[in-house]
Protein backbone atom coordinates (compact mmCIF):
# COMPACT_ATOMS: atom_id res chain seq x y z
CA UNK A 1 0.00 0.00 0.00
CA UNK A 2 1.36 3.20 -1.11
CA UNK A 3 0.51 6.73 1.21
CA UNK A 4 -0.35 9.62 -1.29
CA UNK A 5 -0.82 11.90 1.59
CA UNK A 6 1.60 15.35 0.66
CA UNK A 7 1.30 18.20 -1.12
CA UNK A 8 -1.22 18.11 -3.83
CA UNK A 9 -1.16 20.55 -6.92
CA UNK A 10 -4.86 22.70 -5.98
CA UNK A 11 -7.16 24.40 -8.25
CA UNK A 12 -10.81 25.95 -6.26
CA UNK A 13 -13.67 26.69 -8.48
CA UNK A 14 -17.05 28.12 -7.42
CA UNK A 15 -18.72 25.32 -9.45
CA UNK A 16 -18.35 21.33 -10.02
CA UNK A 17 -18.34 21.53 -13.89
CA UNK A 18 -15.77 24.76 -13.83
CA UNK A 19 -12.24 23.99 -15.61
CA UNK A 20 -9.79 23.77 -12.63
CA UNK A 21 -6.60 25.97 -13.32
CA UNK A 22 -4.01 24.50 -10.98
CA UNK A 23 -2.44 27.04 -9.80
CA UNK A 24 -1.85 26.55 -6.35
CA UNK A 25 -1.00 23.98 -4.02
CA UNK A 26 -2.77 22.33 -1.11
CA UNK A 27 -1.93 19.74 1.76
CA UNK A 28 -3.52 16.13 1.63
CA UNK A 29 -5.30 16.06 4.35
CA UNK A 30 -6.29 19.22 4.93
CA UNK A 31 -9.06 21.67 4.42
CA UNK A 32 -9.23 24.09 1.89
CA UNK A 33 -11.98 26.61 3.30
CA UNK A 34 -10.21 27.11 7.02
CA UNK A 35 -7.96 29.74 6.52
CA UNK A 36 -6.77 32.10 4.03
CA UNK A 37 -7.94 32.97 0.40
CA UNK A 38 -10.79 30.57 0.89
CA UNK A 39 -12.12 30.56 4.15
CA UNK A 40 -15.37 30.07 4.48
CA UNK A 41 -15.94 30.17 0.86
CA UNK A 42 -18.31 27.91 -0.82
CA UNK A 43 -16.72 25.97 -3.49
CA UNK A 44 -14.89 23.10 -5.28
CA UNK A 45 -11.30 22.30 -3.99
CA UNK A 46 -9.87 20.11 -6.98
CA UNK A 47 -6.38 18.11 -5.88
CA UNK A 48 -4.07 16.52 -8.84
CA UNK A 49 -1.69 14.46 -8.11
CA UNK A 50 0.91 12.09 -10.89
CA UNK A 51 1.87 9.28 -9.56
CA UNK A 52 4.07 6.03 -11.23
CA UNK A 53 2.84 2.81 -11.18
CA UNK A 54 5.38 -0.34 -11.25
CA UNK A 55 3.35 -2.47 -13.48
CA UNK A 56 0.33 -3.21 -14.98
CA UNK A 57 -2.58 -3.89 -12.71
CA UNK A 58 -5.83 -2.97 -11.04
CA UNK A 59 -5.29 -0.68 -8.52
CA UNK A 60 -7.69 0.57 -5.26
CA UNK A 61 -7.58 4.28 -5.26
CA UNK A 62 -8.65 5.32 -1.01
CA UNK A 63 -9.55 8.72 0.73
CA UNK A 64 -10.50 7.25 3.82
CA UNK A 65 -12.33 10.73 5.08
CA UNK A 66 -13.35 14.02 3.09
CA UNK A 67 -15.88 17.01 2.28
CA UNK A 68 -19.58 16.61 1.21
CA UNK A 69 -19.04 15.08 -2.31
CA UNK A 70 -15.72 13.98 -3.64
CA UNK A 71 -15.40 12.60 -7.07
CA UNK A 72 -12.20 10.60 -8.44
CA UNK A 73 -10.66 11.45 -11.76
CA UNK A 74 -8.47 8.74 -13.36
CA UNK A 75 -6.33 10.05 -16.36
CA UNK A 76 -9.43 12.43 -16.93
CA UNK A 77 -12.26 10.14 -16.52
CA UNK A 78 -14.80 10.21 -13.64
CA UNK A 79 -14.39 6.99 -11.67
CA UNK A 80 -16.97 7.92 -9.03
CA UNK A 81 -18.79 10.67 -7.60
CA UNK A 82 -20.04 9.98 -3.71
CA UNK A 83 -22.45 11.79 -1.34
CA UNK A 84 -21.05 10.09 1.49
CA UNK A 85 -19.68 12.81 3.48
CA UNK A 86 -16.81 11.63 5.74
CA UNK A 87 -16.88 8.14 4.88
CA UNK A 88 -14.46 6.61 2.78
CA UNK A 89 -14.24 7.07 -0.85
CA UNK A 90 -12.92 3.90 -2.57
CA UNK A 91 -12.25 3.31 -6.82
CA UNK A 92 -10.66 0.60 -8.44
CA UNK A 93 -9.51 0.91 -11.95
CA UNK A 94 -7.17 -0.76 -14.43
CA UNK A 95 -3.31 1.11 -15.01
CA UNK A 96 -0.81 0.15 -17.24
CA UNK A 97 2.61 1.07 -16.18
CA UNK A 98 4.05 4.14 -16.14
CA UNK A 99 1.93 7.61 -15.12
CA UNK A 100 -1.44 7.82 -13.60
CA UNK A 101 -3.03 11.24 -13.17
CA UNK A 102 -5.35 11.36 -9.87
CA UNK A 103 -7.44 13.91 -9.63
CA UNK A 104 -9.85 14.68 -6.24
CA UNK A 105 -12.54 17.04 -6.69
CA UNK A 106 -14.49 17.69 -3.38
CA UNK A 107 -16.79 20.52 -1.71
CA UNK A 108 -18.18 22.24 0.43
CA UNK A 109 -21.27 22.57 -0.52
CA UNK A 110 -25.02 22.01 0.84
CA UNK A 111 -27.82 23.57 -1.27
CA UNK A 112 -27.72 20.14 -3.70
CA UNK A 113 -26.41 17.89 -0.98
CA UNK A 114 -28.96 14.94 -0.67
CA UNK A 115 -27.77 14.75 3.13
CA UNK A 116 -26.69 17.98 4.60
CA UNK A 117 -28.14 21.69 4.64
CA UNK A 118 -26.80 24.54 5.92
CA UNK A 119 -29.18 25.05 8.81
CA UNK A 120 -27.50 22.17 10.13
CA UNK A 121 -25.01 23.63 13.17
CA UNK A 122 -21.91 22.70 12.15
CA UNK A 123 -19.69 24.09 9.23
CA UNK A 124 -19.00 21.08 6.40
CA UNK A 125 -15.89 21.63 5.46
CA UNK A 126 -14.13 21.08 2.08
CA UNK A 127 -11.23 19.09 1.73
CA UNK A 128 -9.32 15.75 2.05
CA UNK A 129 -9.55 15.25 6.12
CA UNK A 130 -7.87 12.27 6.28
CA UNK A 131 -4.89 9.48 3.94
CA UNK A 132 -5.33 8.87 0.67
CA UNK A 133 -4.00 5.55 -0.40
CA UNK A 134 -3.43 3.54 -3.24
CA UNK A 135 -3.06 -0.61 -3.66
CA UNK A 136 -2.60 -3.22 -6.27
CA UNK A 137 -5.38 -5.25 -6.41
CA UNK A 138 -5.16 -8.91 -6.28
CA UNK A 139 -7.69 -11.37 -7.35
CA UNK A 140 -7.65 -13.15 -4.16
CA UNK A 141 -7.35 -10.90 -1.73
CA UNK A 142 -9.29 -11.08 1.56
CA UNK A 143 -11.64 -8.38 0.72
CA UNK A 144 -13.00 -7.83 4.34
CA UNK A 145 -13.05 -9.93 7.47
CA UNK A 146 -16.15 -8.99 10.09
CA UNK A 147 -15.46 -10.16 13.52
CA UNK A 148 -18.32 -10.48 15.64
CA UNK A 149 -17.45 -11.42 19.42
CA UNK A 150 -20.26 -14.13 20.66
CA UNK A 151 -19.16 -14.52 23.61
CA UNK A 152 -16.85 -13.24 26.38
CA UNK A 153 -16.76 -16.13 28.55
CA UNK A 154 -15.44 -18.71 25.85
CA UNK A 155 -13.54 -15.72 23.71
CA UNK A 156 -15.96 -17.48 20.74
CA UNK A 157 -16.54 -15.10 17.90
CA UNK A 158 -18.06 -15.48 14.30
CA UNK A 159 -15.83 -14.05 11.48
CA UNK A 160 -17.38 -13.22 8.35
CA UNK A 161 -14.69 -13.08 5.34
CA UNK A 162 -15.29 -11.88 1.54
CA UNK A 163 -12.49 -12.76 -1.12
CA UNK A 164 -12.33 -14.89 -3.88
CA UNK A 165 -9.40 -17.20 -2.68
CA UNK A 166 -10.25 -21.45 -2.04
CA UNK A 167 -8.50 -21.61 1.25
CA UNK A 168 -8.21 -19.25 4.11
CA UNK A 169 -4.69 -19.48 6.57
CA UNK A 170 -5.98 -18.47 10.19
CA UNK A 171 -3.70 -16.71 12.66
CA UNK A 172 -4.62 -14.91 15.94
CA UNK A 173 -1.90 -12.42 17.68
CA UNK A 174 0.71 -14.18 15.17
CA UNK A 175 0.24 -17.52 15.98
CA UNK A 176 -0.89 -19.65 13.17
CA UNK A 177 -4.65 -21.45 14.39
CA UNK A 178 -5.78 -23.24 11.49
CA UNK A 179 -5.37 -23.79 7.31
CA UNK A 180 -9.31 -24.81 5.82
CA UNK A 181 -10.90 -24.43 2.83
CA UNK A 182 -12.98 -21.26 2.31
CA UNK A 183 -15.70 -20.81 4.46
CA UNK A 184 -17.55 -17.01 4.36
CA UNK A 185 -18.49 -17.11 7.52
CA UNK A 186 -17.23 -19.71 10.62
CA UNK A 187 -16.93 -19.63 14.09
CA UNK A 188 -13.77 -20.74 16.59
CA UNK A 189 -12.52 -19.75 19.85
CA UNK A 190 -10.12 -17.37 19.92
CA UNK A 191 -7.26 -18.71 21.69
CA UNK A 192 -5.74 -17.53 24.73
CA UNK A 193 -8.40 -14.64 24.64
CA UNK A 194 -8.83 -11.47 27.12
CA UNK A 195 -12.00 -9.74 27.34
CA UNK A 196 -12.23 -6.33 25.96
CA UNK A 197 -13.62 -3.51 28.65
CA UNK A 198 -12.82 0.38 29.52
CA UNK A 199 -10.71 -0.91 32.73
CA UNK A 200 -9.36 -3.89 30.31
CA UNK A 201 -8.60 -2.71 26.54
CA UNK A 202 -7.48 -6.33 25.55
CA UNK A 203 -7.08 -6.18 21.43
CA UNK A 204 -6.67 -9.59 19.03
CA UNK A 205 -5.63 -9.55 15.69
CA UNK A 206 -6.90 -12.52 13.02
CA UNK A 207 -4.84 -12.78 10.08
CA UNK A 208 -6.32 -14.31 6.94
CA UNK A 209 -4.44 -14.32 3.99
CA UNK A 210 -1.89 -12.07 5.35
CA UNK A 211 -4.39 -9.53 6.05
CA UNK A 212 -5.04 -8.39 9.48
CA UNK A 213 -7.91 -7.46 11.37
CA UNK A 214 -7.71 -5.96 14.96
CA UNK A 215 -10.78 -6.74 17.02
CA UNK A 216 -11.56 -7.31 21.02
CA UNK A 217 -13.96 -9.79 22.75
CA UNK A 218 -16.66 -8.27 24.81
CA UNK A 219 -20.46 -8.70 25.10
CA UNK A 220 -23.85 -6.30 25.33
CA UNK A 221 -26.51 -6.97 26.63
CA UNK A 222 -29.37 -4.39 26.40
CA UNK A 223 -32.52 -6.94 26.67
CA UNK A 224 -33.37 -5.22 30.11
CA UNK A 225 -33.61 -1.58 31.52
CA UNK A 226 -29.72 -1.59 31.56
CA UNK A 227 -26.92 -1.91 29.50
CA UNK A 228 -24.57 -5.18 30.64
CA UNK A 229 -21.10 -4.98 29.23
CA UNK A 230 -19.51 -8.98 29.32
CA UNK A 231 -22.38 -9.38 31.89
CA UNK A 232 -21.82 -6.01 33.99
CA UNK A 233 -24.40 -3.25 34.47
CA UNK A 234 -22.13 -0.23 32.58
CA UNK A 235 -22.97 3.61 32.87
CA UNK A 236 -21.86 5.53 30.13
CA UNK A 237 -20.23 8.53 30.86
CA UNK A 238 -18.90 11.39 28.39
CA UNK A 239 -19.13 13.57 25.92
CA UNK A 240 -20.55 14.43 22.30
CA UNK A 241 -17.54 15.04 19.91
CA UNK A 242 -17.32 17.15 16.74
CA UNK A 243 -14.26 16.51 14.33
CA UNK A 244 -13.22 19.48 14.43
CA UNK A 245 -10.78 22.11 14.71
CA UNK A 246 -10.36 26.63 13.94
CA UNK A 247 -7.14 25.54 12.12
CA UNK A 248 -7.51 22.22 10.56
CA UNK A 249 -11.41 21.62 10.09
CA UNK A 250 -12.48 18.26 9.83
CA UNK A 251 -8.73 17.38 8.86
CA UNK A 252 -8.19 17.34 12.13
CA UNK A 253 -4.27 15.62 12.55
CA UNK A 254 -3.97 12.13 14.33
CA UNK A 255 -2.03 14.34 17.09
CA UNK A 256 -4.80 16.20 18.22
CA UNK A 257 -7.34 13.18 17.70
CA UNK A 258 -5.27 11.12 20.30
CA UNK A 259 -4.77 14.00 22.72
CA UNK A 260 -8.20 14.89 22.54
CA UNK A 261 -9.30 11.34 23.70
CA UNK A 262 -6.75 10.91 25.91
CA UNK A 263 -7.57 13.91 27.69
CA UNK A 264 -11.20 12.30 27.64
CA UNK A 265 -10.30 9.06 29.53
CA UNK A 266 -7.92 10.42 31.83
CA UNK A 267 -10.67 13.26 32.94
CA UNK A 268 -12.88 9.73 34.24
CA UNK A 269 -15.09 9.59 30.79
CA UNK A 270 -15.87 6.83 29.27
CA UNK A 271 -18.21 7.51 26.37
CA UNK A 272 -18.21 9.65 23.16
CA UNK A 273 -21.00 10.41 20.98
CA UNK A 274 -19.34 10.70 17.42
CA UNK A 275 -21.89 13.54 16.32
CA UNK A 276 -22.84 13.74 13.90
CA UNK A 277 -21.43 12.01 10.86
CA UNK A 278 -19.44 8.72 10.32
CA UNK A 279 -16.24 8.76 12.61
CA UNK A 280 -12.34 8.52 11.52
CA UNK A 281 -10.67 5.40 11.53
CA UNK A 282 -7.97 6.70 13.83
CA UNK A 283 -10.64 7.84 16.24
CA UNK A 284 -11.86 4.31 16.95
CA UNK A 285 -8.13 2.71 17.07
CA UNK A 286 -7.66 5.28 19.63
CA UNK A 287 -10.82 4.19 21.77
CA UNK A 288 -10.03 0.77 21.44
CA UNK A 289 -6.71 1.30 22.87
CA UNK A 290 -7.56 3.33 25.66
CA UNK A 291 -10.93 1.81 26.51
CA UNK A 292 -13.48 4.54 25.13
CA UNK A 293 -17.21 3.43 24.07
CA UNK A 294 -18.85 4.97 21.03
CA UNK A 295 -21.92 5.87 19.54
CA UNK A 296 -21.52 6.64 15.56
CA UNK A 297 -23.82 7.74 13.67
CA UNK A 298 -24.14 8.75 9.38
CA UNK A 299 -24.78 12.05 8.83
CA UNK A 300 -27.87 13.49 9.28
CA UNK A 301 -29.38 16.50 11.80
CA UNK A 302 -32.54 17.99 12.60
CA UNK A 303 -34.25 16.45 9.84
CA UNK A 304 -37.93 17.00 9.40
CA UNK A 305 -40.83 15.50 7.15
CA UNK A 306 -41.87 19.38 6.00
CA UNK A 307 -39.69 22.25 5.99
CA UNK A 308 -38.97 23.91 9.32
CA UNK A 309 -35.90 25.85 9.53
CA UNK A 310 -34.13 28.08 7.12
CA UNK A 311 -35.90 30.75 6.50
CA UNK A 312 -38.26 28.71 3.76
CA UNK A 313 -34.69 28.23 1.83
CA UNK A 314 -35.22 24.37 2.86
CA UNK A 315 -36.96 22.20 0.59
CA UNK A 316 -39.77 20.64 1.55
CA UNK A 317 -37.77 17.34 1.76
CA UNK A 318 -35.86 15.05 3.95
CA UNK A 319 -38.18 12.69 5.62
CA UNK A 320 -40.46 12.39 2.72
CA UNK A 321 -37.68 12.42 0.31
CA UNK A 322 -36.73 9.13 -1.05
CA UNK A 323 -33.58 10.39 -2.00
CA UNK A 324 -32.54 11.71 1.59
CA UNK A 325 -34.26 8.60 2.90
CA UNK A 326 -32.38 6.27 0.45
CA UNK A 327 -29.10 8.32 0.79
CA UNK A 328 -29.06 7.63 4.68
CA UNK A 329 -29.88 4.66 4.54
CA UNK A 330 -26.77 3.45 2.48
CA UNK A 331 -24.34 5.64 4.36
CA UNK A 332 -25.35 4.07 7.32
CA UNK A 333 -24.68 0.50 6.00
CA UNK A 334 -21.50 1.72 4.86
CA UNK A 335 -20.95 3.38 8.32
CA UNK A 336 -21.46 -0.05 10.10
CA UNK A 337 -19.33 -2.13 7.72
CA UNK A 338 -16.58 0.14 7.74
CA UNK A 339 -16.48 -0.02 11.76
CA UNK A 340 -17.67 -3.14 12.91
CA UNK A 341 -14.50 -4.76 13.88
CA UNK A 342 -13.94 -2.17 16.61
CA UNK A 343 -14.62 -3.26 20.04
CA UNK A 344 -14.98 0.30 21.48
CA UNK A 345 -18.43 0.99 18.80
CA UNK A 346 -21.04 0.00 21.23
CA UNK A 347 -23.80 1.91 19.90
CA UNK A 348 -25.37 2.71 16.26
CA UNK A 349 -26.78 5.41 15.96
CA UNK A 350 -28.97 7.27 12.95
CA UNK A 351 -30.91 10.80 12.40
CA UNK A 352 -30.50 13.25 15.23
CA UNK A 353 -33.60 15.10 16.33
CA UNK A 354 -35.49 13.82 13.55
CA UNK A 355 -39.65 14.40 13.43
CA UNK A 356 -40.38 11.68 15.02
CA UNK A 357 -43.76 12.52 16.21
CA UNK A 358 -45.11 11.96 12.53
CA UNK A 359 -46.36 8.42 11.18
CA UNK A 360 -44.29 8.79 8.29
CA UNK A 361 -41.02 9.19 9.79
CA UNK A 362 -41.77 6.13 12.30
CA UNK A 363 -41.62 3.90 9.22
CA UNK A 364 -37.90 5.62 8.50
CA UNK A 365 -37.10 5.01 11.62
CA UNK A 366 -38.03 1.21 12.19
CA UNK A 367 -36.21 0.95 8.87
CA UNK A 368 -33.17 2.31 9.70
CA UNK A 369 -33.02 0.25 13.32
CA UNK A 370 -33.96 -2.86 11.31
CA UNK A 371 -31.17 -2.29 8.54
CA UNK A 372 -28.53 -1.79 11.51
CA UNK A 373 -30.18 -5.14 13.33
CA UNK A 374 -29.72 -7.18 9.83
CA UNK A 375 -26.30 -5.78 9.51
CA UNK A 376 -25.05 -6.61 13.05
CA UNK A 377 -26.99 -8.28 16.15
CA UNK A 378 -24.47 -8.08 18.54
CA UNK A 379 -25.16 -3.83 19.10
CA UNK A 380 -28.14 -1.93 19.76
CA UNK A 381 -29.32 0.38 17.69
CA UNK A 382 -31.15 4.33 18.68
CA UNK A 383 -31.38 7.73 17.64
CA UNK A 384 -30.89 10.64 19.41
CA UNK A 385 -35.00 12.04 20.29
CA UNK A 386 -35.89 15.57 20.97
CA UNK A 387 -39.42 15.12 20.67
CA UNK A 388 -39.89 12.97 23.70
CA UNK A 389 -43.61 13.56 24.34
CA UNK A 390 -44.72 13.02 21.31
CA UNK A 391 -42.54 10.47 19.88
CA UNK A 392 -43.54 7.39 18.27
CA UNK A 393 -40.08 5.62 16.98
CA UNK A 394 -38.13 5.56 20.20
CA UNK A 395 -40.48 2.08 20.79
CA UNK A 396 -38.45 0.77 18.11
CA UNK A 397 -34.99 0.93 19.52
CA UNK A 398 -32.59 -0.75 21.89
CA UNK A 399 -32.07 2.54 24.01
CA UNK A 400 -34.61 5.23 24.95
CA UNK A 401 -32.16 8.39 24.01
CA UNK A 402 -32.88 12.45 24.45
CA UNK A 403 -31.65 15.63 23.03
CA UNK A 404 -33.10 18.16 25.97
CA UNK A 405 -31.42 21.62 27.01
CA UNK A 406 -33.41 22.38 30.10
CA UNK A 407 -31.74 25.55 31.84
CA UNK A 408 -30.69 26.61 28.40
CA UNK A 409 -33.27 26.52 25.85
CA UNK A 410 -35.80 27.61 28.10
CA UNK A 411 -36.68 30.69 30.45
CA UNK A 412 -36.08 28.46 33.46
CA UNK A 413 -33.01 28.50 35.10
CA UNK A 414 -30.90 25.79 37.07
CA UNK A 415 -33.81 25.08 39.08
CA UNK A 416 -35.46 23.46 36.32
CA UNK A 417 -32.76 21.04 34.98
CA UNK A 418 -33.53 17.96 37.55
CA UNK A 419 -37.43 18.45 37.48
CA UNK A 420 -37.22 17.89 33.84
CA UNK A 421 -35.32 14.67 33.60
CA UNK A 422 -37.77 13.46 36.14
CA UNK A 423 -40.52 14.59 34.70
CA UNK A 424 -39.19 12.83 31.41
CA UNK A 425 -38.71 9.48 33.21
CA UNK A 426 -41.84 9.35 34.72
CA UNK A 427 -43.76 10.51 31.61
CA UNK A 428 -42.23 9.18 28.62
CA UNK A 429 -39.51 6.66 29.68
CA UNK A 430 -40.61 3.17 29.86
CA UNK A 431 -38.30 1.08 32.56
CA UNK A 432 -38.11 -1.48 30.27
CA UNK A 433 -35.13 -0.71 28.15
CA UNK A 434 -31.71 1.51 28.62
CA UNK A 435 -31.98 5.23 28.99
CA UNK A 436 -29.24 7.89 28.59
CA UNK A 437 -29.27 11.44 27.75
CA UNK A 438 -27.42 11.80 24.41
CA UNK A 439 -27.38 15.65 24.42
CA UNK A 440 -27.60 18.30 26.93
CA UNK A 441 -25.66 21.15 28.36
CA UNK A 442 -25.42 24.75 28.14
CA UNK A 443 -23.08 27.62 26.57
CA UNK A 444 -20.10 29.47 27.81
CA UNK A 445 -17.51 31.94 26.74
CA UNK A 446 -14.13 31.09 27.81
CA UNK A 447 -13.19 33.70 30.71
CA UNK A 448 -16.59 35.17 31.22
CA UNK A 449 -16.91 34.69 35.13
CA UNK A 450 -20.22 36.69 35.33
CA UNK A 451 -22.03 33.61 37.03
CA UNK A 452 -24.80 34.06 34.17
CA UNK A 453 -26.02 32.75 30.96
CA UNK A 454 -22.73 31.81 28.48
CA UNK A 455 -20.58 32.06 31.79
CA UNK A 456 -18.11 29.24 32.76
CA UNK A 457 -20.03 28.76 36.62
CA UNK A 458 -23.40 28.94 34.61
CA UNK A 459 -22.41 25.99 32.09
CA UNK A 460 -20.52 24.08 35.34
CA UNK A 461 -23.39 24.05 37.61
CA UNK A 462 -25.52 23.02 34.67
CA UNK A 463 -23.70 20.05 33.92
CA UNK A 464 -22.19 18.99 37.63
CA UNK A 465 -25.98 18.91 38.10
CA UNK A 466 -26.69 16.32 35.22
CA UNK A 467 -23.68 14.34 35.60
CA UNK A 468 -24.69 13.86 39.28
CA UNK A 469 -28.21 12.95 38.47
CA UNK A 470 -27.23 10.58 35.96
CA UNK A 471 -24.31 8.80 38.46
CA UNK A 472 -26.80 8.53 40.96
CA UNK A 473 -30.12 7.70 39.41
CA UNK A 474 -30.32 4.02 38.72
CA UNK A 475 -32.97 4.75 35.89
CA UNK A 476 -30.04 6.64 33.75
CA UNK A 477 -27.40 4.65 31.87
CA UNK A 478 -25.54 6.90 30.34
CA UNK A 479 -24.75 10.86 29.54
CA UNK A 480 -23.63 12.29 26.45
CA UNK A 481 -22.84 16.01 27.52
CA UNK A 482 -23.11 18.04 24.56
CA UNK A 483 -19.75 18.58 23.47
CA UNK A 484 -16.45 17.75 24.13
CA UNK A 485 -15.28 20.95 22.56
CA UNK A 486 -16.41 24.41 20.88
CA UNK A 487 -17.17 23.67 17.06
CA UNK A 488 -17.74 25.85 13.72
CA UNK A 489 -20.63 26.15 12.38
CA UNK A 490 -23.32 28.33 11.20
CA UNK A 491 -21.47 31.66 10.08
CA UNK A 492 -23.08 32.47 6.82
CA UNK A 493 -26.98 32.67 8.05
CA UNK A 494 -28.39 34.31 10.84
CA UNK A 495 -28.62 31.21 13.22
CA UNK A 496 -25.50 32.50 13.58
CA UNK A 497 -26.55 35.56 15.85
CA UNK A 498 -27.23 32.72 18.86
CA UNK A 499 -23.51 31.05 17.81
CA UNK A 500 -20.72 33.70 18.58
CA UNK A 501 -17.77 33.80 16.72
CA UNK A 502 -19.82 30.90 14.43
CA UNK A 503 -18.73 28.19 17.03
CA UNK A 504 -21.19 26.35 19.17
CA UNK A 505 -19.76 27.16 22.20
CA UNK A 506 -21.21 24.59 24.44
CA UNK A 507 -17.70 22.80 24.57
CA UNK A 508 -16.09 21.65 27.85
CA UNK A 509 -13.73 22.77 26.67
CA UNK A 510 -12.52 25.67 24.00
CA UNK A 511 -12.05 24.98 20.58
CA UNK A 512 -8.46 25.23 21.19
CA UNK A 513 -8.75 22.93 23.95
CA UNK A 514 -8.33 25.52 26.64
CA UNK A 515 -10.57 23.83 29.30
CA UNK A 516 -13.77 25.73 31.10
CA UNK A 517 -14.37 25.75 34.69
CA UNK A 518 -17.03 22.60 33.89
CA UNK A 519 -14.37 20.39 32.54
CA UNK A 520 -12.21 20.97 35.87
CA UNK A 521 -15.44 20.45 38.27
CA UNK A 522 -17.11 17.45 36.30
CA UNK A 523 -13.31 15.30 36.41
CA UNK A 524 -13.03 15.97 39.72
CA UNK A 525 -16.75 14.43 40.18
CA UNK A 526 -15.47 11.50 37.71
CA UNK A 527 -12.22 11.22 40.10
CA UNK A 528 -13.92 10.54 43.57
CA UNK A 529 -16.35 8.30 42.01
CA UNK A 530 -13.70 6.16 40.35
CA UNK A 531 -11.49 5.70 43.75
C1 LIG B 1 -29.01 19.88 19.17
C2 LIG B 1 -28.10 19.22 18.16
C3 LIG B 1 -26.65 19.57 18.36
C4 LIG B 1 -26.49 21.04 18.74
C5 LIG B 1 -27.28 21.34 19.98
C6 LIG B 1 -27.20 22.80 20.40
O1 LIG B 1 -29.38 19.10 20.19
O2 LIG B 1 -28.26 17.82 18.11
O3 LIG B 1 -25.96 19.28 17.17
O4 LIG B 1 -26.93 21.81 17.69
O5 LIG B 1 -28.62 21.09 19.72
O6 LIG B 1 -26.11 23.26 20.69
O7 LIG B 1 -28.23 23.46 20.41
Amino acid sequence: MTNLDGVWDFAFTAARDDVPCYNSAMSVPGCFDVAGMYYSKRGCGWYKKNITVAENGVYRLRIASSGMRTAVFINGEMKKDSPFAWSPTEVEFPAEKGTVEIVIRTDNFSEDHPLFRDFYDFYPFGGIFDHVTLTKVEVDEIRSIQVFPLSHETGEVEIHVETAAATLQIAFDGVEYKTMPTEKVFRCNVPNFKVWSPDTPNLHTVTINGKDAVFGIRTLDWSGPDLLLNGEKIKLIGVNRHESHPEFGSATPESLIATDLIMLKEAGHNFVRGSHYPQREFLFDMCDRLGLMVWEEPLAWGNCHKPQWGNGKVPDDFLENSVFVETLAEQLEITIRNSINHPSLIIHGFLNECSSEHPEVRDVIKRYVDICHRMDPTRPATFACNRVAKDLGMEFCDIQAINIYPGWYSDEGLENVIPTIDKYLKENISDKKPFMISEIGASAIYGDHSGIRWSEEYQSDLCCLVLDKVLTDPRCMGLALWHFANANTYINNVMAISRPRGFNNKGLLDEYRRPKMVWRDLRRILKCKNK
